[in-house]
């Protein structure tokens, strides 16, 4: 033994072979494994007995009424639909990396964990409204609720089939199209980074802020990748987005009432105020902004008149985060 360690050819070669291992176990399980685990089905509602329980939101640390505003329109369209839909809640920061499924949001409610802002929203309806699964639970406690109602939020079953398709189209054309353009900007270009490097990384300690900075960076921009935005130069993007906007203007607009749900939100009007809230509100500049602001005024008010009734405690808009814009990019 004692001569093992005192020869150096063979404390080299295992200097070398143990890294070796290490990295091809890495490498295999990076690039040629695929995650074996089936995933659960989502939870549809509440376990009995557990309704009362407080519904508790994860999301990131930025909220609407912090100063960087609501960064990601998945948590502010959870958020939104609880305060809309009156149902009782809190909230706790987390970070993808925490998330059971590695993306924010998610939810815990009695014993039960949700994941996925489509899913979680389908769970509330399925536990609270009187129209849910849970009928008898909703209607003991949620008697003040008028029919078709949950709190301020219409619901579906209100809806008629082309109503509710458009609202459903929108919610496609943010969460599959316009959401990416947002990561793009925020994520891909180095003006928008250099934010997203004050908000999300000012706490990081310098010495290793570098390579956090890369790892994460480099993760975002492989999903952008794969979703294909990253794959265009900026004017492309720029190009969709605005005819992306335009789409769900005319969609809007053209519904001829107040929102995507009639007369009150419904489901898919959370997802729309968010999105309008991340374009409008925050300190992230771009062509789509400047667009929306001066082409489709209705999509403005609608967004601000829904901040002030459901976000009181957000405060006015920052009319200066607001006429920051014309971003020059690459
Ligand atoms: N479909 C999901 C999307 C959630 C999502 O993409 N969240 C982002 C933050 S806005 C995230 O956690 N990204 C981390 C990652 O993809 O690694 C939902 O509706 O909740």
């Amino acid at each position: 033994m004692a001569s093992f360690f005192s020869d150096p050819w063979a404390l080299a070669a295992v200097g070398i072979a143990v890294p070796a291992v290490l990295m091809g176990k890495f490498l295999v399980t990076r690039f040629f494994t695929l995650p074996h685990s089936e995933p659960e089905p989502s939870p549809k509602r509440a376990v009995p007995g557990e309704e009362d329980e407080v519904f508790v939101l994860y999301q990131g640390k930025q909220s609407i009424a912090g100063p960087s505003g609501s960064l990601s329109i998945f948590c502010l369209k959870v958020e939104t639909f609880l305060r809309v839909a009156k149902i009782p809640f809190s909230v706790k920061g987390a970070l993808p990396s925490t998330a059971p499924k590695g993306k924010i949001p998610f939810a815990k409610h009695g014993s039960t964990t949700t994941c996925d802002s489509h899913y979680m929203l389908e769970y509330l309806l399925n536990t609270f409204s009187k129209e849910g699964t849970s009928r008898e639970h909703a209607e003991s406690t949620r008697k003040g609720d008028a029919a078709g109602m949950l709190g301020d939020l219409a619901l579906p079953g209100t809806m008629d089939a082309r109503q509710l398709a458009v609202a459903k189209a929108i919610e496609v054309v943010i969460e599959h199209r316009l959401y990416y353009n947002g990561m793009m900007l925020r994520w891909g270009h180095d003006d928008g980074f250099a934010k997203i490097t004050k908000i999300f990384f000012g706490a990081v300690p310098a010495i290793i802020k570098p390579f956090i900075l890369r790892m994460v960076r480099r993760n975002v921009w492989d999903t952008m990748r794969a979703q294909g935005v990253a794959t265009h130069h900026v004017s492309d993007v720029d190009r969709r987005e605005i005819e992306d906007w335009d789409t769900v203007a005319t969609l809007f607009e053209t519904s001829g009432t107040p929102f995507l749900g009639g007369d009150a939100p419904c489901p898919q009007d959370c997802t729309l105020f968010a999105a309008l809230d991340s374009l409008l509100n925050t300190p992230f500049p771009s062509k789509a902004k400047d667009h929306v602001i001066a082409k489709h005024p209705a999509l403005v008010e609608y967004a601000d008149a829904f901040r002030a009734r459901f976000f009181p405690d957000a405060g006015p808009v920052d009319m200066a985060v607001r006429r920051e814009s014309k971003l020059v990019m690459l």
